[in-house]
């Protein structure tokens, strides 16, 4: 039995560690489809925002490093146990139970390891949470179990709900179960801040590509920030599980031109007019 145990282990050992090397480096190499899924995509997706950026250098150069070496070590530390001192290379187990030497350096290791993180940790959580002043400050409502935007009045003042489209109304190009009717538009290398509310219960508002994600609570007024630096269609969704149609209330932020956004703005103006703002909406508007 214990001949088979240990046949097994080396068999194992260098398939494990051969598919754990190719998931680390497909991890630092995750690129593809920009602001969306990727199907077999790992790793965190192409970020278009110096938050963003800054998530995957502290992700890709600090933290994944770090937990490839402990698990590498702590795995070849059991392949040799298990070939080194199993009942018949090793007969007479050793009586040792302590070893103070030992004690402290595997308690020193993990706290230096951790006062090692937590300085680019800090730096980063910094820069998430102190927003730069803001060119355009949207509100995002989440409600069950879609999202509603509201802009400024320096931006038009209107606000929209934002739904996912069914199936049937998809055009060439909609993504199944990110497409949505209005999308949220935001000129590009501008700070936008993003105040994330709630209509009923928890819902979390996520944009990957952004290295956004902030949970949209009853009776509080959470608020992030992004700065997207590439033009495009970025697509999130809710990640706080929040009832039947939680995977049904997708994030779609299109990033245009100073030029894009001033004409869809005017547009949006005139669409989103305050008379014909969905019910809600014109409810809340109401109460201003
Ligand atoms: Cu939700």
């Amino acid at each position: 039995m214990l001949t088979a145990n240990r046949h097994i282990i080396r068999r194992a050992a260098p398939t494990a560690g051969a598919l754990f090397l190719v998931f680390w480096f497909a991890g630092v190499a995750a690129a593809g489809a920009v602001g969306q899924p990727e199907a077999g995509g790992v790793g965190l997706p192409v970020m278009v925002t110096p938050v963003g950026q800054e998530t995957q250098a502290f992700y890709n150069g600090v933290l994944l490093p770090i937990i490839s070496f402990i698990a590498l070590f702590v795995f070849a530390l059991l392949v040799y146990v298990g070939w080194r001192f199993n009942e018949q290379t090793n007969p007479v187990p050793s009586k040792l139970t302590h070893h103070t030497g030992l004690e402290i350096t595997w308690t020193l290791i993990p706290v230096l390891i951790l006062l090692f993180i937590s300085i680019p940790s800090f730096r980063l959580l910094a820069h998430q949470v102190e927003i730069p002043d803001a060119k355009v400050t949207i509100k995002a409502t989440g409600n069950q179990w879609y999202w509603s935007y509201r802009y400024p009045e320096d931006q038009g003042g209107f606000a929209f709900d934002s739904m996912m489209k069914p199936e049937a109304d998809l055009k060439p190009g909609d993504l199944r179960l990110l497409a949505v009717d209005n999308e949220v538009v935001v000129p590009v290398n501008e700070v936008v801040k993003v105040q994330v509310v709630t209509n009923d219960v928890i819902h979390s508002f996520a944009v990957p590509a952004f290295g956004v994600r902030i949970d949209a609570i009853p009776g509080r007024l959470n608020e992030t920030w992004f700065k997207a630096e590439t033009e495009g269609v970025y697509y999130g969704s809710c990640t706080n599980i929040c009832g039947k149609d939680h995977a049904f209330m997708p994030i779609a932020v299109r990033v245009v031109s100073h030029e894009k956004y001033d004409e869809w703005l005017a547009e949006a103006t005139v669409k989103f007019a305050k008379a014909d703002a969905p019910l809600h909406v014109a409810a809340d508007q109401a109460r201003r």
